[in-house]
């Protein structure tokens, strides 16, 4: 057996249980790997929405990363919302005191419904700081479009451009998220040389808070796991798209609620119940 992968988040506080720093130790948990978070904000939210964020201060963010890399060897990174340009520099400083690897960046500008969490330079600082240390950014297309500064894309070849755009500024790879176009879901990866076109499963469901922190954190666990990048990406879509299926069956609020990120498990036990 390998050793068990160990996998950083550094994220939000999502009280509800559905994103940010909860999701993605739920999301690393499902894989079989040890999880571990750095917060970089708290946030009140529920199923319907973020009422309120209050970032941490950028030297606490950075203590908090420093105390996990002085200590333990760290084998994937997340990062997701930053709540601002001096955490994204704090984070970025921190990152390469520790050399971190395996980092997969989820550039979180703001949540489905509420306010931006950052502020409006977010995308510059993220660009300019945490995109060069990137083994993959993983934007959708409103995050594409921030980070490139050019218009949404309406097709795969907009999205193309942006995601080379994204290893030109620096990136080793880049995933643009085509989730919100029409049709089958199309998501384009871009490395260095190399375009794959990666063709989902639209699943019918309102059930989408957080999905993109699983999907992140989801395919850091298969670069911790030491899977190579496109067969991290591969699983880690196969997986979110059960999560959502399993999703529908929880009871939580009036709003959009989260996939069930350890639906595998819930499947085992039912199955062992039946076995006895
Ligand atoms: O899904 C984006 C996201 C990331 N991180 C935190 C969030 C959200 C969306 O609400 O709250 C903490």
């Amino acid at each position: 057996m390998p050793a068990l992968a160990r996998l950083l988040s550094i994220a939000g506080s999502d009280p509800s249980g559905g994103a940010g720093a909860q999701a993605d130790i739920k999301t690393f948990s499902a894989f079989g790997c040890y999880g571990m978070a750095v917060i970089t904000a708290l946030t009140a939210q529920n199923t319907q929405g973020v009422t309120r964020v209050s970032p941490v201060t950028p030297e606490m963010v950075a203590a908090q990363i420093d105390a996990i890399f002085v200590d333990i060897a760290v084998d994937a990174v997340k990062i997701g919302m930053l709540a601002g340009p001096d955490i994204t520099i704090a984070v970025a400083r921190a990152l390469r005191r520790g050399g971190a690897r395996n980092i997969v960046l989820d550039p979180v500008l703001a949540p489905t419904s509420g306010e931006a969490f950052g502020e409006d330079d977010a995308p510059a600082a993220i660009i300019e700081h945490l995109a060069p240390l990137a083994a993959l950014i993983t934007p959708n297309l409103a995050e594409a479009a921030a980070l490139t500064g050019t218009p949404q894309a309406q097709g795969v070849e907009d999205m193309e451009a942006q995601a080379r755009a994204l290893v030109q500024a620096g990136a080793e790879a880049a995933l643009v998220k085509g989730g919100h176009l029409d049709g089958a879901p199309i998501d384009v990866l871009f490395t260095r040389g190399a375009l794959k076109i990666f063709s989902g499963v639209r699943v019918d469901t309102r059930q989408t808070h957080g999905t993109g922190c699983a999907l992140s954190s989801a395919i850091a666990a298969g670069l911790g796991q030491g899977l190579a990048l496109e067969d991290s990406i591969a699983r880690a879509k196969t997986w979110l798209e059960h999560a959502l299926i399993a999703g529908e069956e929880f009871r939580l609020g009036g709003g959009s609620g989260p996939p069930d990120h350890l639906w595998e498990f819930r499947v085992r036990k039912r199955r062992s119940l039946f076995d006895l």
